[in-house]
Formats: C-alpha cells, sequence, structure tokens
C-alpha cells in the first residue's frame, strides 16, 4: 500500500470519440485520485505494439493495434492510495458483459473489442507504462489540501 502508488489510465479511441473523457476524468478527481500527467496522443502502431507486447501471438492482437491506433487517446497518470487496484475497479471487467454498472465500462461498454478505456494491471505494469508514453516525466507538486485527503 503506496499514498504515492501510481496507476496508468488510458482512454482509448472509442472514448474519445464518444466524449467520454470528462466522465472519465471527473470519476478519477472525484475518488481522490490526483492527476499528475495528461495528453492527447495519435499513437503509432509501433509505440502500441509495445504497449501490447505481452499480448503479441493473441487473435485478437492485430485488431486490437488497428482499433488503438484509429484515432487519438488520452493518455494520463493517477497518483494516489493503492491506485493501481482501484482504478482496475472504476474501469470494470475487461469484457463490458461482465462489467458491473457503475463502473466505466459497466456504464458505457458493450464489447470487449471497444471498451473505452485502459488501466494497469500491477504497480510493475505501470511503472513501465508510464515511462513509455511520459519518456518527458510526470508533473510534481502537492495539493493543499493533502493533509487531510490521501
Ligand atoms: P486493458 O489492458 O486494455 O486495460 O485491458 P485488460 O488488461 O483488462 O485486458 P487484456 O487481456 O490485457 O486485453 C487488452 C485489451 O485487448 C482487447 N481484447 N480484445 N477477445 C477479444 O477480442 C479481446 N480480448 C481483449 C480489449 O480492448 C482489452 O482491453
Amino acid at each position: 500500500m503506496s499514498v504515492q502508488e501510481r496507476t496508468y489510465i488510458m482512454v482509448k479511441p472509442d472514448g474519445v470519440q464518444r466524449g467520454i473523457v470528462g466522465d472519465i476524468i471527473s470519476r478519477f478527481e472525484k475518488r481522490g485520485f490526483k492527476l499528475t500527467a495528461l495528453k492527447l496522443v495519435h499513437a503509432t502502431p509501433a509505440h502500441l505494439e509495445e504497449h501490447y507486447a505481452d499480448l503479441k501471438g493473441k487473435a485478437f492482437f492485430p485488431g486490437l493495434i488497428k482499433y488503438m491506433a484509429s484515432g487519438p487517446v488520452v493518455a494520463m497518470v493517477w497518483t494516489g492510495l493503492d491506485a493501481v487496484k482501484t482504478g482496475r475497479v472504476m474501469l470494470g471487467a475487461t469484457n463490458p458483459l461482465a462489467s458491473a454498472p457503475g463502473t466505466i465500462r459497466g456504464d458505457y461498454a458493450l464489447a470487449v473489442g471497444r471498451n473505452i478505456c485502459h488501466g494497469s494491471d500491477a504497480v510493475e505494469s505501470a511503472e513501465k507504462e508510464i515511462k513509455l508514453w511520459f519518456p518527458e516525466g510526470v508533473v510534481q507538486y502537492t495539493n493543499d489540501n493533502e493533509k487531510w485527503v490521501f
């Protein structure tokens, strides 16, 4: 458990084009996480293949890369207590068929191939993904309210 744990959250091209970016940011803000990096980026297939390197060889891999390269994504780093695990809970199950209502996917998605958002699945993968998407580093700052909110 670390108050300073970081996770990499990404709004996928379908989330950007459907206008859900603001709601996703709002959910993380309201939950109590601190925004420490944010950018809109149209990623290259090579960059996405590196991000999804673990999935190379899966039947859906080429389609996944094509989908992810079809338009800009919103890349973000959120910092706070148990950011990785809580971030995954907020996203909901990978397949929207199983995503609980109240989660991002459970509220907005129907198909696993168009599931709106990505969230790191472990602290180590979060750090790897943050380096890949933000080689320039993230922003360091202190919120005044950090004395009474995580
Ligand atoms: P993500 O990395 O996007 O947060 O998703 P995840 O860890 O929950 O799931 P993972 O198994 O790593 O899959 C990554 C993304 O690949 C797409 N996918 N399509 N059967 C399929 O067509 C299929 N399975 C997975 C989804 O977009 C999933 O989020």
